[in-house]
């Protein structure tokens, strides 16, 4: 049995969090096509008879502007020092920067071995595969290239037993029945932020935290959520809520959809939005809204 830890890492955007739950086959980790979606390392573990891999999503590269950006870009720094193995995710369709480069050739320079997926090959041609892993090659890259689409499943067999080679002999480290480290109530609070990183721009979401005040399961099965939507502003606050509460509820019937097929029943859903001014720079307030990244 091989089994052990898979940082996943790479620029924000790239695909990790869509290669993870690709990989593991069960939705771990929200996606949006908004930069700095995942804020927090969450395992996702894929089990077979003769493997478990556990990857660690983490938060992707990005300059930080906040407090709340120097703690997730921290996460995925010590994560990467603690795993068995990296795999480096990067968006072949965003072409190969030197910056890319670099990137890779820090995380190589860990002495922890490395793979690369070489995402998003299902929108670009096939032909500037090779001609990239050229130039990663040239660049000084040593890990092997393995080009994927998470979004199409392609190439993802070849990945995974490439990762599993790579991990050492022995027990599971997990359950076989566990897909995830992290609690139902943290994957509702999250797939509430999934809604209103698709459902708003950029600013707005990018400053939302989300807090759960009521995770409760009724005795006939269906469950009571009751939810803050945290903003930074007085001016987002409106935006969020919309006119007449209309952008607010339809994210929230977007979310509470989502809650019902995660927790396979009924989700009466509550959900208020407030102002905590600048709460991305404020340390006392990043720990209560529940991003914790330095704790054990
Ligand atoms: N076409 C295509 N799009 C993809 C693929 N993988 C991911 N995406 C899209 O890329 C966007 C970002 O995906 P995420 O999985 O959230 O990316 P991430 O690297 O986890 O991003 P951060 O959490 O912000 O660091 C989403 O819109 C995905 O649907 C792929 O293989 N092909
Ligand atoms: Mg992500």
């Amino acid at each position: 049995m091989r089994s052990g830890t898979v940082a996943v890492i790479g620029k924000a955007n790239a695909g990790k969090s869509t290669l993870v739950n690709a990989m593991v086959g069960e939705k771990v980790a929200i996606v949006s096509p908004k930069p700095q979606t995942t804020r927090d390392r969450i395992m996702g573990i894929l089990n077979r008879s003769d493997r478990q891999i556990v990857f660690v999503d983490t938060p992707g590269i990005y300059r930080s502007r906040n407090a709340l950006g120097d703690l997730m870009l921290r996460t995925t720094e010590t994560t990467s020092r603690d795993v068995d193995a990296l795999l480096f995710v990067h968006d072949g369709h965003a072409g190969v920067r030197e910056d890319d480069i670099a990137l890779m050739l820090k995380y190589q320079s860990l002495g922890v071995p490395m793979l690369v997926a070489y995402n998003k090959t299902d929108i670009m041609p096939a032909e500037r595969v090779p001609e990239d892993a050229k130039r990663l090659y040239e660049g000084g890259v040593e890990a092997a290239v393995y080009a994927v689409s998470a979004r199409r499943r392609r190439n993802l067999g070849k990945l995974e037993d490439a990762l599993a080679a790579m991990l050492p002999e022995g027990e599971p480290l997990f359950p076989e029945d566990v897909i995830s480290d992290r609690s139902e109530r943290f994957m509702i609070a999250e797939l509430m932020r999934e809604k209103i990183l698709l459902g708003y721009d950029e600013e707005i979401p990018h400053g939302v935290a989300i807090v759960v005040n009521t995770f409760e399961k009724r005795e006939n099965g269906t469950y009571a959520v009751d939810l803050d939507v945290i903003c930074e502003k007085k001016n987002h606050k409106a935006i969020l809520i919309g006119k007449q509460g209309s952008a607010i509820k339809e994210t929230a019937t977007h979310a509470r959809v989502a809650m019902e097929k995660f927790l396979g029943a009924k989700v009466y859903l509550t959900v208020y939005v407030k102002v905590r001014a600048d709460w991305r720079d404020k340390a006392s307030l990043i720990k209560e809204f529940g991003y914790r990244p330095d704790d054990p």
